[in-house]
């Protein structure tokens, strides 16, 4: 007979939590949301965490490297998506590790004879009017100097001069050597007022650019999550049928960490996946799995060597699995059972699978009950997918922008291969939607805003970090009446808030 749950499953709008004691050390400037990302032994430091508790999806229309580089800079990490061309998957890792923050590699570049026709036309491709002079025109060539727009009037100037007759020379040029730090590089900027700084190898060929403002927006960025050679550090997703191929690749794009990629990960495949990577690589590199929902899940792929496991089936806001499988659990209850199993898993056997909650984040807070319900950290598809550094187009629908967001089993994305199970990569039936969000702007404010919210329940709750928020984190059901109660209720709103994460 089959096995049936007594209770019903919970999604996280279901729950409250009731503070606790706050005292006076309990100030959001005190808190930390630092957590673990790969597993550790009892004791010991995991060898990657995040700075807070936020990763972004294995989606299209979502992780690509220009939102890996906005996330990484607030301190956490996206997973590039693994539904494209090895290549391309790989050259999008590249360009998130060659990524110095602070580093600019010069994208504007002309060699002493281009003539100002020229330049204007390349100033007007990549809206940079500071341009390196090298002796091959290239990112990496001789320096022989400089060229701004402060150099040259436009109107005044023949259009058919040469660069060489208004660039800085290089014998005029004050420059840093590659080698040097940021710190060191903004006292030569400040020293000598400088907006740019060239920085030269030992042959003096241009290595990057270092520009006054870039430095500044790296001492706002405190969390950065970045590897022992100061790059930012990102993910990727893979797969369970070109992993041979696909694992490499990425390795050698300098990918700090992988995650199979799956709407139900508690099979064969995935162990398959863990112990060719194991037989491969050892321990050394470091790689998520999932998803699953349940305690039996969870040890499995705990078994199989997994170095973070994912939660959730149905629950992200562009899935229709539940309708078109009917499989799934509620969320919050799919969490509050694989962290008993995760807890269990500690006690037997020393060591702690950090454990993620991916999807049905629909307001900051839910994030809050996830982390007090034992996720370490959480995946989110469609908060990400607001933002100006997402892939998707930005659109003006009905007088209000949008971006667009489309799910990975959609027939947009066709990502057969994360449905798939074990029949091929063919379409058999769609598991997701397309769909528009509203546009929110930059990464960087929305993700400021949802963490000091974070911070502020942690203090109510009386926790200065997530292992105290869920040793004291006591939650509450809610009746449907109570969910009601919750919003603004009995009087006519003024201006009725449209955005959708409060
Ligand atoms: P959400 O944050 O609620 O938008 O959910 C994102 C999650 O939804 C992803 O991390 C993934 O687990 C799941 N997903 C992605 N595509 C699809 C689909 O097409 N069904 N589901």
């Amino acid at each position: 007979m089959a096995t049936y749950y007594q209770e019903a499953s919970h999604t996280f709008s279901e729950y409250l939590l009731v503070p606790g004691l706050t005292e006076e050390q309990n100030i959001p400037q005190n808190v930390s949301l630092k957590t673990p990302l790969v597993k550790f032994r009892k004791g010991e430091e995991p060898s990657i965490s995040l700075n807070i508790p936020m990763v972004s999806a294995v989606m299209q229309s979502v992780s690509g490297d220009r939102l890996a580089i906005a996330l990484a800079k607030e301190g956490g990490i996206s997973f590039i998506f693994g539904s494209q061309p090895i290549a391309d998957q790989a050259a999008m890792v590249a360009r998130v590790k060659n990524y110095k923050a602070g580093y600019v590699p010069s994208d504007s570049n002309v060699t002493p004879d281009t003539t100002i026709a020229e330049m204007l036309e390349l100033l007007d491709k990549t809206g940079h009017s500071t341009m390196a002079v090298t002796e091959d025109g290239t990112a990496n060539g001789k320096l022989l100097g400089m060229i701004t727009s402060r150099d040259y009037r436009i109107g005044h100037v023949s259009l058919d001069a040469k660069v060489k007759e208004f660039m800085t020379p290089r014998e005029k040029l004050i420059v840093g050597r590659s080698t040097d730090n940021l710190s060191t590089c903004n006292d030569l900027i400040w020293e000598h007022k400088l907006n740019t700084l060239p920085l030269v190898d030992e042959n003096d060929h241009l290595a990057y650019l270092v520009f006054r403002k870039d430095y500044e927006s790296h001492k706002a960025h405190p969390n950065e999550l970045l590897d022992h050679e100061k790059r930012f550090m990102v993910g990727a997703g893979i797969n369970t049928r070109d992993y041979e191929e696909r694992v490499p690749a990425l390795l050698n794009a300098g990918v700090d960490i992988l995650v199979i990629d799956s709407s139900d990960g508690y099979t064969c495949w995935q162990a398959k996946t863990i112990h060719w990577i194991r037989e491969h690589y050892g321990d050394s590199v470091k790689i998520g799995a999932g998803n699953v929902v349940d305690p039996d899940g969870f040890n499995y792929l705990a078994d199989a060597g997994a170095d973070f496991i994912k939660i959730g089936i149905g629950g992200g806001s562009i899935c229709i699995t539940r309708e078109t499988k009917g499989i799934g659990r509620g969320q919050a209850t799919a969490v509050q059972e694989v962290a008993k199993a995760r807890d269990a898993y500690f006690e037997k056997t020393g060591t702690y699978i950090p454990i993620c909650s991916d999807g049905g984040i629909v307001y900051d807070y839910h994030i809050i009950l996830a982390l007090a319900m034992g996720a370490d950290f959480v995946m989110l598809g469609r908060y990400f997918s607001r933002f100006e550094e997402a892939p998707g187009e930005k659109l003006m629908i009905n007088g209000s922008y949008v971006k667009e967001y489309w799910g990975e089993g959609s027939n947009r994305a066709r990502n057969w291969g994360r449905y798939d199970l074990g029949q091929g990569r063919k379409l058999s039936f769609e598991e997701g939607v397309d769909s528009y969000v509203p546009y929110a702007g930059f990464l960087h404010d929305n993700v400021l805003m949802t963490t000091s919210k974070i911070k502020s329940t942690m203090c109510n709750c009386g926790a200065l970090d997530i292992p105290e928020l869920q040793r004291k984190a006591r939650l509450t059901l809610v009746s449907a009446t109570s969910i009601v109660e919750g919003g603004a209720h009995d009087v006519m709103v003024k201006h009725k808030d449209t955005s959708f994460n409060k």
